[in-house]
């Protein structure tokens, strides 16, 4: 297990956040659900994919994950003692509209009961309606790669939003299209496991699309209500700042992973030189007059997740291989710096966040912003006698609260902060063999054992912040 150790400085000593900060916890249907047959539920995507031999680690699949369809009742009730302000999960598509056509009454029942036990134990529901779930049946007929699943989405949002309109204020359409896209079509690493990256960047404008029709159809619906999605970003720099090639590659990733998204839901329009960069995989073709109005509507909040920033190179290295996923910038290279890393391979590196949050703050339109996932996966047990010590997740969180707040000493409009995840859970291709949450999930009994960091997590979220702490 690495050792985390954030050498930022915190700038803001007392870490008290604004008096109506959110704090939050996230999970996702497929990662924490289950009962994948359940109510009349269809096959998605990643029911499939979980079936290829090789696929996930450990032949690991959605059952039974944390059980959470069956266990719902008492998980709120558990976040209800933690003092949870806010949680953020996902519907499951294949739940509602089992092969993307009729609707199944009996998927929306559980998100029914899901959101009124949140009401009642005084926590805000804050739904995300596609986390990676695509119906299987629309993976058929061309998934995302196919404009129509954009429409489809439109078509599954209105299901969501007659039934559950009237007790939801934010609605987040898509979370981390960048994954669905290039992971799901371009290496295929994620579900549905395709490796054709003219696909790949189709599939980038038509979910930029579904979000666009989603967030009409809530507009439509419940005026009322709050919308926004959710994209993984990253900062970018160059390992050589000195070096040409190095700040050209640094430049096209940042394109590839940020500005993709970010320019045409905030800006209305894709920038230039992701255009160029992606014009051999046919990016322009795509685009039809009036998707970048869709596409382009004002939102009322955006959607940060943060867990790591790169560190590119021209070269690609042995360590970080030939990155599959990187279309329009094949020749990427992701040196290692000698930083302190999660379970998962990934830098630790908190102070990138302040960084990200002004730079979202100072070159896009002003909106809202809440981190809605940050975390880490470590290796956790629980010990001898019943505890599971994880100082080394607390550690992380507890540098990147700083580093949000300094954000917000700056004057970034930071409303909230999601810790991903309440529960360990389903980690994709990585199967149950990550663990990223402040509750331990003992899958073969399905007992739940709070971590170190729920406990300290919980204290955070009542004394608002850090303040006092050190
Ligand atoms: O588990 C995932 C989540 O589904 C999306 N964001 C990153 C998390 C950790 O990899």
């Amino acid at each position: 297990m690495s050792t985390v150790h954030d050498r930022t400085e915190p700038e803001v000593p007392e870490c008290a956040f604004p008096p109506d900060f959110l704090w939050g916890v996230s999970t996702a249907a497929f990662q924490v659900e289950g009962s994948v047959t359940a109510d009349g539920r269809g096959p998605s995507i990643w029911d499939a994919f979980c079936a290829r031999p090789g696929a996930v680690v450990n032949g690991d699949t959605g059952e039974p994950a944390a059980d959470h369809y069956r266990r719902m009742p008492s998980d709120v009730a558990l976040m209800r003692e933690l003092g949870v302000g806010a949680y953020r999960f996902s519907l499951a598509w294949p739940r509602v509209r089992p092969d993307g056509g009729a609707v199944n009454p009996a998927g929306l029942d559980f998100y029914e009961r899901l959101v009124d036990r949140l009401l009642e134990a005084g926590i805000t529901p804050w739904p995300t309606l596609y986390h990676w779930d695509l119906p299987q049946a629309l993976e058929e007929r061309g998934g995302w790669a196919a404009r129509a699943t954009a429409h489809r989405f439109a078509d599954y949002v209105g299901a969501v939003v007659d039934r559950l309109g009237d007790r939801v204020g934010t609605w987040t359409t898509l979370n981390e299209p960048w994954c669905s896209a290039f992971l799901g079509y371009a290496s295929g690493r994620h579900a549905p496991g395709r490796t054709e990256p003219r696909a790949a960047v189709a599939a980038v404008h038509h979910l930029l699309l579904a979000h666009g029709l989603g967030t009409a159809v809530i507009r439509d619906a419940v005026p009322t209500a709050r919308a926004g999605v959710t994209f993984n970003l990253f900062p970018v720099t160059a390992a050589d700042p000195a070096d040409e090639a190095d700040r050209e590659t640094a430049r096209r990733v940042d394109g590839l992973q940020n500005r993709l998204f970010l320019d045409p839901v905030l800006r209305g329009r894709y920038p230039d030189d992701v255009l160029t960069d992606l014009a051999p995989y046919g990016l322009g073709e795509m685009i039809r007059d009036g998707d970048l109005d869709h596409i382009g509507a004002p939102l009322d909040l955006l959607g940060v997740n943060y867990y790591r920033d790169l560190h590119v190179s021209s070269v690609p290295d042995a360590d970080s291989g030939p990155p599959s996923e990187w279309v329009g910038a094949e020749h990427a290279g992701f040196p290692k710096r000698g930083l302190p890393q999660t379970d998962m391979g990934w830098d630790v590196n908190a102070g990138e966040l302040t960084g990200l949050l002004l730079r979202l703050h100072t070159e896009y339109p002003r909106l809202p912003l809440y981190v809605t996932e940050n975390g880490a996966a470590f290796a956790d047990h629980v010990d001898g006698d019943g505890v599971v010590r994880d100082t080394e997740r607390i550690a992380f969180i507890e540098a990147h609260l700083r580093a949000a707040h300094a954000a917000v000493a700056r004057g970034v409009d930071l409303r909230g902060y999601f810790y991903w995840s309440l529960l360990d859970n389903f980690e994709w291709a990585e199967g149950y063999a990550k663990r990223f949450g402040l509750v331990h999930v003992d899958y073969p009994t399905q007992r739940r054992t709070p971590k170190a960091s729920a406990s300290w997590y919980a204290r955070v979220m009542a004394d608002n912040g850090l303040a006092g702490r050190r």
